[in-house]
């Protein structure tokens, strides 16, 4: 008989949890039961799983017991405490946080591009930053093919990576606004970021700034981009770096990307047929018909939209593109229960 698992979702009442529930109910992981985990805040409420109502517990090191799949987005404080209370009760952890994604012992993985790291796993694997991973997904099969050296990325991310408080804030603005209140009236107590010093209304704005600032002055949003693309890529010669930009959508992260790569055969022709055939992905890119990756139509789409692919006008090697995906999916819920699946495919749903 075929090996059915139990699984949990810890942060079940967040907005990626809400999505790993979705994707869950969707997938093709044989699962025998549900378990949903948050604060105790949310302790007793009701939430669907395949036209079953399942009641939030509080979670507790002993949620874990009996349990083979835990799917953590809670954020990083609670990974930190709870995914090695886990995985000691026998769970393998898929982590949506950044506490252990640049730990060497925990594999940081986007299936089309490294699933074969899932190997190395000792009970945590690390779903790596939303932005990070629609970046692979489009990158590496022109890596594969013609080597990658640099690449300059700027994101224009939706308010959703940013959780349900936020998308709530950016509504109320984005209303009052519309009521006729003036910039400086607005309220704004979450955005850019919940634990800085300032706020800033996001409603008909773009803001310069996702998460905390750190070294040179680059975010910590802008390091993830930087760091999680030589793990997952196996480089540290590649030159990354990045701008991320919150902007006022709801869901579905778009960036435009510059790369220079190593051989100097590629071509925009060359790159879309690449594309065409890459795992994951959609090319949508015809100028002549206005066709191009938008943030509105990738919504609720597992796969990433790549166009507007072009040469530079003056690096020989350089090209752009615009690459879009929906954040709380391939960005969050859909790439940790693929790794699940993963996981399940090569026999790896266990704890050494
Ligand atoms: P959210 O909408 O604010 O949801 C937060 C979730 O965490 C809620 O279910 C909340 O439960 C739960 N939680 C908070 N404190 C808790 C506690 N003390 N014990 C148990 N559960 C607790 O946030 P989100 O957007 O879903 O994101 C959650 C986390 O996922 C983020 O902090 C981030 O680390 C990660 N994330 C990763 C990516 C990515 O790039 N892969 C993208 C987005 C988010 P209550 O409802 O009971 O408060
Ligand atoms: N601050 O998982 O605010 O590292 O959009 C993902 C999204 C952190 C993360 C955001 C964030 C992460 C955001």
């Amino acid at each position: 008989m075929e090996k059915t698992y139990h699984v949990a979702v810890v942060g079940a009442t967040g907005a990626v949890g809400a999505k790993m529930i979705e994707m869950l109910e969707t997938s093709s992981l044989p699962i025998e039961s549900v378990k949903l985990l948050a604060s105790k805040r949310s302790k007793g409420k009701k939430l669907a799983f395949k036209n079953k109502l399942l009641t939030v517990e509080e979670l507790v090191p002993d949620s874990f017991k009996g349990i083979d799949i835990a799917l953590f987005s809670a954020g990083g404080s609670i990974s930190k405490k709870f995914a090695p209370e886990a995985v000691k009760r026998g769970a393998v952890v898929v982590d949506n946080t950044s506490a252990f994604r640049m730990d060497p012992e925990v594999p940081l993985v986007v299936p089309e591009v490294n699933e074969s790291a899932l190997h190395s796993h000792h009970g945590i694997i690390a779903n790596p930053n939303c932005s990070t991973i629609q970046m692979m997904v489009a990158l590496d099969p022109i890596r594969q093919a013609y080597g990658l050296d640099r690449i300059i990325v700027s994101t224009y991310q939706a308010v959703s990576g940013a959780g349900m408080s936020a998308i709530k804030e950016l509504k109320e603005q984005l209303q009052d606004m519309l009521d006729g209140k003036q910039p400086e009236d607005l309220t704004a107590n979450i955005l850019p970021c919940g634990s800085d010093a300032k706020h800033y209304p996001l409603a008909f704005n773009a803001l310069p700034q996702i998460d905390v600032f750190s070294d040179e002055d680059y975010t910590y949003e802008e390091w993830k981009m930087v760091n999680e693309t030589k793990k997952i890529m196996s480089d540290n010669q590649i030159k990354v770096a990045a701008t991320c930009v919150r902007i006022p959508v709801l869901q579905g992260h778009s960036e435009s990307i510059y790369i220079e790569v190593k051989d100097s055969s590629a071509t925009v022709r060359s790159i879309q047929d690449l594309l065409l055939q890459a795992p994951g992905v959609v090319l949508q890119d015809d100028p002549s018909e206005q066709i191009y990756p938008q943030a509105l139509n990738s919504v609720n789409k597992k796969e990433t939209f790549v166009g507007r692919i072009r040469r530079d006008l003056d690096v020989n090697n350089g090209f752009h593109m615009w690459v879009v995906s929906d954040n709380l999916l391939k960005g969050a819920a859909w790439n940790s229960v693929q790794i699940a699946e993963s996981l399940h495919r090569l026999g790896l749903v266990r704890v050494n």
